[in-house]
Parts: structure tokens; C-alpha cells; sequence
């Protein structure tokens, strides 16, 4: 038997198509049943229903074999124990630093103001200012990062945009981008040595319907 770790919404949407080219249908849906563990057509896999930033707790214990996470999330958890051996290329988006329009942010970096943060994101925020010399104070939130600038908790924010619609709609603009996000497989690394004749050939099948 082999547990995959999922979080509803875009990731479980946009892993369906891959479960498809593997032959594994779920067989309830995660939003409306209120299971938290799900079983497909095939006897020997299950999915588990966690939150987005649960998924790499789950796998490096060892209570999922598997799991799908962003890049965002891994990194904030540091990958202990996970093998990451795909890039999956769905829940596209990228890491960027807004302001409210009319913050002159590139003056307030050269100048070398202190700048606060506020972010969900406190590794990758540290990680992006320590490397251009940028003095920071970080404040960890853990939702609607865009409310933070526009109620004077902080100068930026650190956060994950796809269409932009959400910091148009907050009057804020983008003004660097950190890094480009995607999701990725998470493997148990035990699980892979104990598990690989069922590990395995998913991970080709995933690879194929990704590179197809
Ligand atoms: O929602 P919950 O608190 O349970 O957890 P989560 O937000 O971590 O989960 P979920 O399902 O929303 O996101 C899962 C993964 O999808 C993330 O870890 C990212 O890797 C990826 N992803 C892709 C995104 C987005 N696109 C995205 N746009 N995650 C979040 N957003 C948010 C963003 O934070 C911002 O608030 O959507 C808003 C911006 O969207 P646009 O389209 O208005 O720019
Ligand atoms: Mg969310």
C-alpha cells in the first residue's frame, strides 16, 4: 500500500490529470466529502487530504509516502528527509516583493533603509534580503499578506502571485521578483528503498505525462 499526501484545492485539481496517466482514480471528492483519507480504483493506494503546508511533515515521518508540495513550502520546511526527485510544473506562480503604488522601493533599498516585511514566507524573505544586503525586519503572518502595507504593519510584502489580480485589487505593485515556484513529488526516502516496485513506476509515469 502506498499513502499520498494531497492538499485540496489547486494541487489536488491539478494532479489529476498525472493520477489519470498513471490509472489511479480517486474515488471521492475532496471537496465536498468530508473524509480525510480517500481511496482509489487501486487497492494498493490511498490519498490523504492535508494542509498545503502539511504535506512535507507528513512524508518526512513517513505517515504519506508520497506527497505533492510547492516549492514555497519545501523550502519553508526545509526537506529533511524528502527526496524531491521531479518537478511536476503544475501550481505555477512566482515569489515577489509588492509595495503599495507610489513606494519608491528601489530608492528605500539604495538608501539603505531599514524596510519591514511582512510574510508568510520567513526563510525565503530572509534568505532574498540577506543576499542583497537589504536590512529587514520580518513579520510572520499566515494569510492576506496584502492587507499588511495597506493598514501600516509593513513597508512590503513576500508573497505568491499568478494572475496579479489579488495586489491589483489592493492597489499594490510588484517590484522583484524572487524566485519562480512550481510543485513538486515529495518522497519518504525510506519509502522509496522499502516501497520502490509500486514508488517507482509512478515516478516514471509522472515524469512522462510532465514531459509530455
Ligand atoms: O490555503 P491554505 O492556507 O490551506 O494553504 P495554501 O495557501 O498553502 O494552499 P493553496 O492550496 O492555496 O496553495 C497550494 C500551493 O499552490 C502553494 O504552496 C503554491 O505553491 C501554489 N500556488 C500557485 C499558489 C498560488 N499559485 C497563488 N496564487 N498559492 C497561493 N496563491 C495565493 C497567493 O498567496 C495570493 O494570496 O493567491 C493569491 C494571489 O493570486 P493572484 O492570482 O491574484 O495573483
Ligand atoms: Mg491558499
Amino acid at each position: 500500500m502506498i499513502t499520498l499526501a494531497l492538499s485540496k484545492g489547486r494541487i489536488f485539481e491539478e494532479t489529476k490529470p498525472l493520477l489519470d496517466a498513471a490509472g489511479i482514480v480517486c474515488l471521492e471528492d475532496p471537496e465536498t466529502s468530508r473524509k480525510l483519507i480517500l481511496p482509489t480504483n487501486r487497492e494498493d493506494v490511498r490519498i490523504i487530504i492535508v494542509r498545503a503546508s502539511d504535506v512535507p511533515t507528513y512524508v518526512q515521518y513517513g505517515a504519506a509516502d508520497i506527497g505533492i508540495a510547492g516549492k514555497d513550502v519545501l523550502i519553508e520546511h526545509g526537506g529533511t528527509g524528502l527526496y524531491q526527485p521531479l518537478d511536476l510544473k503544475i501550481a505555477k506562480c512566482r515569489m515577489m516583493v509588492a509595495v503599495p503604488e507610489g513606494f519608491d522601493y528601489d530608492n528605500a533599498v539604495k538608501s539603505g533603509a531599514r524596510l519591514r516585511i511582512a510574510t508568510k514566507y520567513i526563510s525565503i524573505a530572509r534568505e532574498h534580503f540577506a543576499a542583497k544586503g537589504v536590512h529587514v525586519d520580518l513579520i510572520k503572518l499566515y494569510g492576506s499578506m496584502e492587507l499588511a502595507p495597506l493598514v501600516g504593519l509593513s513597508d512590503a510584502i513576500v508573497d505568491l502571485v499568478s494572475s496579479g489580480n489579488t495586489l491589483k485589487a489592493n492597489n499594490l505593485v510588484a517590484v522583484e521578483e524572487i524566485r519562480m515556484i512550481s510543485s513538486r513529488l515529495v518522497i519518504n526516502q525510506a519509502a522509496l528503498k522499502l516501497k520502490r516496485d509500486l514508488i517507482q513506476p509512478l515516478i516514471e509515469t509522472f515524469s512522462d505525462a510532465v514531459n509530455r
